[in-house]
């Protein structure tokens, strides 16, 4: 991030805050933002802006859209003139610019993915996207982060009660990317303002789920970011496990062990033998080291165990998302602790559907089919598009997926009438390779939605071209 670009991206800054400040007292506001974690804190910014202005707002929480998904959101809306898509919107500049000249609206788009190659740059649209400035937005922020530099613009008080979700975003997003977990860039300057004002505190741990504060073989069973092949959410292996590495889970009275019970060695052994696990079990080596890292506590929430570790936040916020209880999410972010117990059962209810869902595919009850380089995994009555990237995640480390096949394709339901999700997850390392762009290519071919990175990628396809795009992708594998 060089000291121009960074200069560039804070007067747009300033420039879409005092846009925002004139539109406040116009309002309402339609808020459309993404269901994921970054997605969800970011929403939460704006709304603690617009509560305070005593502005009124309609929050639409939503999958990434199609142009098409996103006009006919916004067609369904007349009476909102004034729009802030978060985490979403860069790559549908040409059509928001459209409708904010047809319809007289005034749009504000806050968003980190790479914008669109058509963009032209326009004073209809009011956009905030580091990658217009030369910083990178995989990596040195996330909407949540521009979100709150936005609010500090506006509000100092409001950025000051928002900087947490700011963190909460950015690991939602798996941005701590840095040595150890750090945050890198523009993230950095967040954590810092987060840490100056003793909102946040952070130490060099194992990073397990609840470290501080959970008994250790509970740690081990809760820890779902990373995922640990064969001991998230099997407290009976968790407790094996430890034995077999030779470190009591329970004290001579039968009382559970904790992290700080354990001595020096037997906590490096704890960390060798975990590291040596989660490699055995298929996770990327570099991946599994990072089960050593900074841990991020919001200090706030020292008394709500599931709150108090930004990360487990995070993936709560993601639960809350992918099982369409994203409104709870949100109030939560808003700190609405009243919701707290709901939010558990949340939490409960996500955990007990992974592990039913992967028990119910490892034991073949549902349809899976083997191409040459293809397994299909056909979980349509199952789980439904929101769940689908977390579930083909954690089986393709499983060691029955991996290595022997090239790809995994995992089919689920979808919102839209006539379609399927498919998640995509490549199993092997081919270099110089990206699935997102040749997923990307045969949708366009198809003209439906697509995405995705170097090893995953996901589409919503429909019904009769679903065979018809699995073999066209099996013939155009590497
Ligand atoms: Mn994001």
């Amino acid at each position: 991030m060089s000291l121009n670009n960074a200069k560039a991206f804070n007067s747009q800054l300033k420039r879409v805050a005092s846009y925002l400040e004139k539109l406040v007292s116009e309002g309402p506001f339609l808020i459309i933002s993404h269901y994921d974690a970054d997605g969800l804190s970011s929403a939460a910014i704006i709304a603690n802006i617009l509560i305070k202005r005593k502005t009124s707002f309609h929050i639409k929480i939503i999958e990434q859209p199609s142009a098409e998904d996103l006009r006919l959101l916004i067609e369904k809306y007349p009476e909102y003139k004034c729009l802030i898509l978060c985490d979403m919107g860069s790559r549908h500049r040409k059509l928001l610019e459209e409708m904010a000249v047809n319809l007289k609206l005034n749009i504000v788009i806050l968003d980190h993915h790479i914008p669109s190659a058509e963009s032209v740059s326009s004073e209809k649209i009011h956009e905030v996207n580091p990658w217009n400035y030369g910083i990178n937005g995989s990596t040195q922020v996330s909407t949540a982060g521009i979100t709150y530099l936005l609010a500090k613009e506006l509000d100092k008080d409001v950025g000051e009660k928002s900087v947490h979700l700011a963190v909460i975003g950015a690991l939602g997003d798996r941005q701590d990317q840095g040595e150890k977990c750090d945050f890198l860039g523009l993230n950095k300057l967040i954590l810092k303002d987060a840490l100056e004002r003793k909102i946040i505190s952070r130490e060099i741990n194992i990073r397990l789920f609840g470290i501080r504060r959970r008994p250790l073989h509970k740690c081990l069973e809760y820890t779902i970011e990373p995922y640990i092949p064969g001991l998230t959410g099997d407290e009976r292996a968790c407790i094996d496990f430890l034995k077999r590495i030779s470190i009591e889970p329970f004290d001579h009275e039968g009382k559970p062990r904790y992290l700080k019970d354990l001595s020096e060695d037997e906590v490096k052994t704890l960390v060798v033998e975990l590291v040596k696990h989660m490699i055995c079990e298929g996770v990327p080596p570099q991946e599994a080291e990072k089960i050593l890292g900074y841990s991020y506590f919001i200090n706030a929430y020292e008394k709500y165990p599931e709150l108090y570790d930004a990360r487990e936040f995070a993936s709560l916020l993601n639960a809350c998302g992918r099982l369409r209880e994203e409104w709870i999410g949100i109030l939560i972010c808003l700190n609405k602790l009243s919701y707290y117990n709901e939010v558990l059962n949340i939490l409960n209810k996500y955990r007990r559907i992974l592990s039913e869902t992967l028990k119910t595919i490892s034991e073949e009850k549902v349809p899976i089919n083997y191409l040459n380089k293809t397994i299909v995994v056909d979980c349509f009555s199952l789980i439904d598009e929101r769940i689908s990237g977390a579930i083909s995640s954690i089986l393709s480390s499983k060691p029955m997926f991996k290595g022997k096949y090239t790809l995994l394709a995992l089919i689920a339901s979808s919102s839209k009438p006539n379609h399927v999700k498919v998640s995509f997850r490549l199993l092997k390392d081919i270099p110089k390779f990206s699935l997102g762009d040749l997923v990307s290519k045969i949708a366009k071919i198809t003209g439906c939605e697509a995405g995705g990175h170097e090893k995953a990628a996901g589409a919503t396809i429909p019904e009769e071209k679903i065979n018809w795009f699995l073999r066209t992708l099996e013939r155009e594998l590497p």
